[in-house]
C-alpha cells in the first residue's frame, strides 16, 4: 500500500499545480486522490519509509474522543503537534517573543493561562462528541439544547443497524467554522459493515501529504479498529479520500529523501484489552509490533 502513497507523492511533486496557499509557504497540489488499505490480520497503514510517531497520533485521537479542544492535555503528555496555532495567536496578540517550549510549559503549569490561550475553539473533539443543538425558547428565540455525541451514536447504529448507510461522523459544522483555530481537515468519516467486517472511509478536504497524512491515515485505521472491537466486528478496509492534496515547497528535502527509500515490513497493532466503551481506551492499550521504519525525516509544519 505504501507505494500508493509514494506514487502520489511523486506525482504531486513532479506535476502538481504550484500555488500560493493560505500559509504563504506555497504548495504543489493535486485535486482528488484515493488510497486504500486492507486492515485484515491486524496490519496497519503505518509508513515504513520514515518513522511515524504513532503514539503521538494515538494520543491525539484519544484527546479528540474526550471532547477536549484545549491543547493542555496534549502538552502535558509531550504532544506538541497542535501547539503552533495557539502559539502563533499568542505572539500576534501580545507581541511577546516567547519560544514554543516555554509557551507549552506555561500551558501545562498555569490553568488560567491555558484557558485563555490554549483553546482551539470548537474543533474535532467538540463536534465529535458534543455537536451543539438549539431548541426553540419562544418569541422566535433559541437556547442551547443537549449536545449530540456522534461517536456514541455511530457505535449504537453500528450495533443496532449494521447495514445502514448513515454511519457518519462529521466535523464540518458550518455555523461554527469561524470560531475554530482551523476548520477541520479530516472532516467526514463514514463506516460500512459488510458481512462481519467494518470498513471506514475518510474524506479529507485538505491534506499535507508530507506531514499530516501519516497521522491522518493511522488515526482512520485506529478508529476503525477501536469501533470494530467495540461492535464485535472484524476490521475491513480503510479508504482515504483527499480533496486538495499537497506538498509544501519547503518539504523538498523530505520528498527527496522519502522517494529514495523503499517500503519494508508490515507493522501490526494489538489492542491489549477491551475497554468498556469507545471512550475508555488508554495509550497503554495499544501495542505495535513489526515496526522497523527507516529514520524519521523532520519537516516544518505550515501554520
Ligand atoms: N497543518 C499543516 N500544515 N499540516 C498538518 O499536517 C496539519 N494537521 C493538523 C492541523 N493542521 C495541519 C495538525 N497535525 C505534525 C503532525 C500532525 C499535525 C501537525 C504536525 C508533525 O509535525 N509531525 C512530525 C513530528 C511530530 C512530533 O514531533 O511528535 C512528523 O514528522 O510526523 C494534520 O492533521
Amino acid at each position: 500500500w505504501e507505494w500508493q502513497y509514494l506514487d502520489l507523492m511523486r506525482r504531486i511533486w513532479e506535476s502538481g499545480d504550484e500555488r500560493r496557499d493560505r500559509t504563504g509557504v506555497g504548495t504543489r497540489a493535486l485535486f482528488g486522490a484515493t488510497i486504500r488499505f486492507d486492515l485484515a490480520d491486524g496490519v496497519m497503514p503505518l509508513l515504513t519509509t520514515k518513522r511515524v510517531y504513532w503514539k503521538t497520533a494515538t494520543r491525539e485521537l484519544l484527546w479528540f474522543l474526550t471532547g477536549e479542544t484545549n491543547i493542555r492535555p496534549l502538552c502535558a503528555q509531550g504532544v506538541e503537534i497542535w501547539t503552533d496555532w495557539p502559539l502563533d495567536r499568542y505572539r500576534r496578540e501580545t507581541g511577546e517573543a516567547i519560544d514554543r517550549a516555554a509557551f507549552s510549559r506555561r500551558i501545562v503549569e498555569d490553568v488560567d493561562f491555558a484557558a485563555r490561550w490554549g483553546d482551539l475553539g470548537p474543533v474535532y473533539g467538540k463536534q465529535w462528541v458534543d455537536w451543539p443543538t438549539y431548541v426553540p425558547a419562544g418569541d422566535g428565540l433559541f437556547r442551547a439544547g443537549p449536545g449530540i455525541n456522534q461517536i456514541a451514536q455511530v457505535v449504537a447504529s453500528l450495533k443496532a443497524n449494521p447495514g445502514s448507510r448513515r454511519h457518519i461522523v462529521e466535523g464540518w459544522n458550518v455555523a461554527e467554522l469561524d470560531a475554530m483555530a482551523l476548520p477541520p481537515c479530516h472532516k467526514t468519516y463514514q463506516f460500512h459493515v459488510s458481512g462481519n467486517r467494518l470498513s471506514g472511509l475518510l474524506y479529507q478536504r485538505s491534506c499535507d501529504l508530507g506531514l499530516g497524512f501519516a497521522f491522518n491515515m493511522w488515526s482512520l485505521a485506529l478508529l476503525i479498529r477501536m469501533l470494530a472491537q467495540q461492535c464485535e466486528l472484524e476490521p475491513g478496509e480503510a479508504v482515504w479520500m483527499g480533496g486538495d492534496v499537497h506538498l509544501y515547497l519547503n518539504h523538498a528535502p523530505l520528498v527527496a529523501t522519502q522517494l529514495g527509500r523503499e517500503p519494508d515490513g508490515e507493522p501490526r497493532l494489538a489492542i491489549l484489552r477491551r475497554p468498556a466503551s469507545i471512550f475508555d481506551y488508554r495509550i497503554e492499550d495499544f501495542e505495535v509490533t513489526g515496526y522497523a521504519p527507516q529514520a524519521h525525516i523532520a519537516a516544518p509544519v505550515a501554520v
